[in-house]
Formats: C-alpha cells, structure tokens, sequence
C-alpha cells in the first residue's frame, strides 16, 4: 500500500468507480453511475481516495490518480469472487434482505470468506485515512468494515451507506451472523438507508438482538466501563444526477434517436418500456404475466403497443440468475410466439447494456414506464424517467414495494403481486388523457429536481460532520 498517501475522506464501495479497458493509451474508465457523479466532487475537493475492487480477480494494482482521486485496488482472488461477491454478498444477504423472494443459502465457508475480505477492505482504508478522517463505506457487501476499520483506527469518523432494503426483524434474524453483522455497522457513527422504514428495522433489529437502548435514530453503542457512544441511524433517500439527464434529453441527436426508435418498432401508438439488472427483485416475470395476458384478453393488441424490455446481464454465475433468464426467455418466445405478427411484435426483449444516450433516448420514447419491483432500495430507473422527460409527458407504473414510492406519489402506484390491479394499472396509463399525464409529470419532475444527488451526499456528509462535532465535545 502506498505509504505516502493520506487522505482526509475516503470512500470504500465493493467496486471501485472505473472499469478497466483494453485501449492501452486510457487503461481505466469511470463507470457509469450515480455514485461516482455524486462523490467525485466531494474526494477532489479534499484529495480523497476511493478504495475499492478493481473488478478483475488475481490481480495486483497499486494505488493510482485518476481524475483527481486516488484510487486503491483491494485485490480479490477467483476464490474470494465465488465465495464472498457471489456467495454471501448475492446469494446470502441479496435475497435475505429483499424478503426472500429468492431462498437465501447459508454456508460457513462464505460467512468465513466474508470476514476475510471485509477485513482486506478495512485494512486498505485505514492504511491511506490521515488521522481523523472521514470515511464513507457502502453497502451490504462490506457491513462488517465500520466496525474492523473502529478498531483499527478509532480516531477516523466512519459512515456507512446501506444501499438496499434492511428487512423486518422476523427475516432479519434468519441469518446465522444476526449478531456479528449488527456489530459490524454499529462500528459507523452514521448508518443510512433508503427509507425511514429500513431505518427503523434495524434499529428494531439492534434492540431485539442485542439489547441496545435506540431513540429516535440515535442508538447507544456501550463503549465498555459504563460508557457508550451514539450512533445515527437515519434514511436519506438516494437520487440521481439530475441535470445530466436534462442535458442528454434536450440533445437533438437525442431526439433524432427516439423518432429512430419508434420507427423500427413499426410506430405503434404506445410504447411500453421496462429497464433492469436481469434480477428477481425486479419483478419482470410479473410485468411479462400481466402484458401477456392483456394480449389474450384482446384489452391490448400487438399492432397498438409494444413492450421493450432491456435486461441487462447481471450476476450471471449465480444459479438463481441463471434460472431467471430461463425463465423470462421462456415467458418472452411465448409471448411473441402467441401474439407477433410480421411487422409488429409484443416484446422486444434485449439482453444487453447500452450506453447513457441510448437508455435516455428510450426513457423518451417510452409513452409508459413500468417498474414493477418486488422489492428495491430506491430504483433509480423510475427517477431517471422522471429526469428525461423534458417534455411532460409519459406515465410512470411504480411498485409501492420500491423506496422510490415514499416519494414518487404522483405516479401510478401498483402491488406487482395483484395481477389483475398490475393490468388495470398498465391500461389506466396506456388511456390517461395528456394534460394529466402532464399535470403528474409536472409534479414527479419538480420532486427528482428539488433531491437530486449531490443533496443526498450533501445530507449524509452534514450528519458525519455532525458527529465528528459530538465526538470532540465528549
Ligand atoms: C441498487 C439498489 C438502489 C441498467 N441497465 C443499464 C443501465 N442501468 C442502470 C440504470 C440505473 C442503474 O443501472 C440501476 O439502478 P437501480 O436503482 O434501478 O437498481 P440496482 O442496480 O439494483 O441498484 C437500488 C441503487 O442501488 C442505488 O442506491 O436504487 O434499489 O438495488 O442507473 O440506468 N445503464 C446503462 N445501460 C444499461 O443497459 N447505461
């Protein structure tokens, strides 16, 4: 590790913001992201550093500059991705914390591979942290470095970011490390969600587990010798950068594409459009039962509406992933099956990423938006609609089981379970006269404007900074 860096925030995120390319004149590339968008000018305005997973297995880098940030590899061996990454992180905790949609798998030897790369993380941040620095972890991935990194470096303030739901106590307490897990976030002075219910699970979890007196978002974490400090547990609602979005929306290349879009979809009077990591939070096999059968009931007809469905790969060695591409690649060839005609079909289906421009310009070519989440953190898909749409126009069909429904309300709320209301909901949006979908349109886009995501990085660094306060005081 280098021994000369020392930097007063840093960040530590399971990957790190660039991926690595093939052109050997830019060997890294910012991924795309709001997080990067959001802490970026946050760790060049302080020289931070971001330390992180290249993304590559059995490799060694050292720490490098890029745009402005200091950026430190934390190797990870093949064994560590299949044990740790796709085993606890997104076979274990993923589907325990999304209310077990998909059975979560216990195994020791991944709890155990868990604790080891947790501690690889929490030993990278507190080598490049200059004493009392600012340190900010996120997600469910790494639960356990607020409390290795305390350890290691009780001077640092530590916050810790948990980007996914935090379920009811009930599920919670499935897991065999209930313990160990609560310990290891109680390590942070500041423990943020995405909703005031996520919030307020763990701090229910915290008092039922291990007896901590909680108030108000403030839980007192016994210290030892009768003393204990306090750490904040609070929801601060994720976002997006806004105005890239209006940017790339008003772009006339941009707009040339969506007409481009609409035309080799044979110009049906409604596009439907679905965009998600190929997952089984994100309730696509609801979405795909509820569109087909509007199809079979003739409420919808194939030369009227099209659905395009992006899926992009995601986790695709993970067997649960594997079964859910089967699935939905089953459920799409049916559909089509049943009901294209030559010129017209019902799904476009895509399993593939595409760039930024693209995804806006089908955000505008979307007269209906349909997230239909079992359950999601936010989803950021739903505020980047809200951001494309320049125009005031389009609906959006929202899951109440996403965080982004606390406070999307003027969208088309749906409970993905009840098919028939799921259906009714598709129909309502495909027949909503213009000036209401403008009226709602109006409102959802002045929500996304007024909280975007410098305002969310913003709140959460004031608490930090809130805490540091406290700590000097006591
Ligand atoms: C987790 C939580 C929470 C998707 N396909 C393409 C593409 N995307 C982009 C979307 C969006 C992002 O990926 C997905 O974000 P979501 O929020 O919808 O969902 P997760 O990936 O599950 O994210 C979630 C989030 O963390 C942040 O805290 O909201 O609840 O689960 O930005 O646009 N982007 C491009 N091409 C694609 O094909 N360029």
């Amino acid at each position: 590790m280098s021994a000369t860096l020392a930097a007063d925030f840093v960040v530590v995120s399971n990957r790190l913001p660039v991926d690595r390319s093939d052109d050997e004149n830019e060997p890294w590339r910012r991924s795309p992201g709001g997080l990067v968008a959001a802490l970026e000018p946050v760790i060049q305005a302080s020289g931070g550093a971001w330390v992180g997973w290249p993304g590559q297995p059995d490799i060694e880098i050292d720490p490098f500059d890029f745009d402005g940030m200091s950026l430190v590899p934390v190797a990870l061996t093949a064994d560590d991705v299949e044990l740790y990454y796709e085993g606890f992180s997104n076979d274990t905790i993923w589907p325990l914390y999304h209310d077990v949609i998909s059975p979560p798998a216990y195994h020791r030897v991944w709890w155990d591979s868990y604790v080891r790369v947790n501690r690889a993380f929490a030993e990278a941040a507190a080598s490049v942290a200059a004493p009392e620095a600012t340190v900010w972890v996120h997600d469910y991935q790494l639960q356990l470095v607020p409390r290795m990194l305390r350890e290691l470096r009780p001077d640092l303030v530590i916050g810790y970011f948990h980007h996914i739901p935090f379920p009811a106590y009930g599920i919670y307490a499935q897991l065999p490390w209930r313990r160990q897990v609560l310990e290891g976030l109680l390590g942070a002075d500041v423990i943020g969600f995405q909703r005031v219910q996520d919030a307020g699970n763990f701090a229910r979890a915290v008092r039922r587990q291990l007896g901590f007196e909680t108030k108000a978002g403030s839980i007192r974490v016994p210290v030892g010798g009768g003393r204990d400090r306090v750490a904040i547990s609070k929801a601060y609602p994720i976002s997006i950068d806004v105005a890239t979005y209006d940017e790339l929306a008003r772009r006339p290349d941009v707009q040339a594409r969506v007409q481009e879009i609409r035309e080799s979809l044979g110009s049906p009077d409604t596009i439907l459009f679905g965009v998600d990591r190929l997952d089984y939070t994100k309730g696509i096999t609801h979405r795909l039962k509820a569109y087909g059968e509007l199809l079979v009931e003739h409420r919808l007809e194939v030369e009227d509406v099209t659905l395009v469905q992006v899926a992009s790969p995601s986790r695709e060695r993970v067997v649960a992933y594997m079964q859910l591409r089967d699935e939905i690649e089953l459920t799409v060839g049916r559909i089509n099956g049943d009901h294209d005609t030559v010129g017209h079909t019902a799904i476009r289906y895509l399993h593939h990423s595409y760039p930024r421009e693209e995804m806006v310009a089908l955000y505008l070519a979307a007269d209906v938006m349909l997230v239909t989440a079992l359950r999601d953190g936010m989803n950021l898909v739903a505020k980047e609609y809200i951001a494309s749409r320049v125009d005031n126009r389009g609906v959006l069909v929202l899951s109440e089981f996403t965080g982004a429904a606390d406070e999307l309300t003027q969208a088309v709320k749906v409970n993905p379970h009840d098919i028939e209301g799921l259906k009714d909901a598709i129909v309502q949006a495909i027949q909503m006269p213009p000036a209401e979908q403008s009226r709602r349109m109006r409102a959802l886009r002045r929500r996304v404007r007024d909280h975007d995501v410098s305002d969310w990085s913003r709140g959460f660094l004031t608490d930090l900074d809130r805490a540091r306060a406290r700590g000097h005081r006591s």
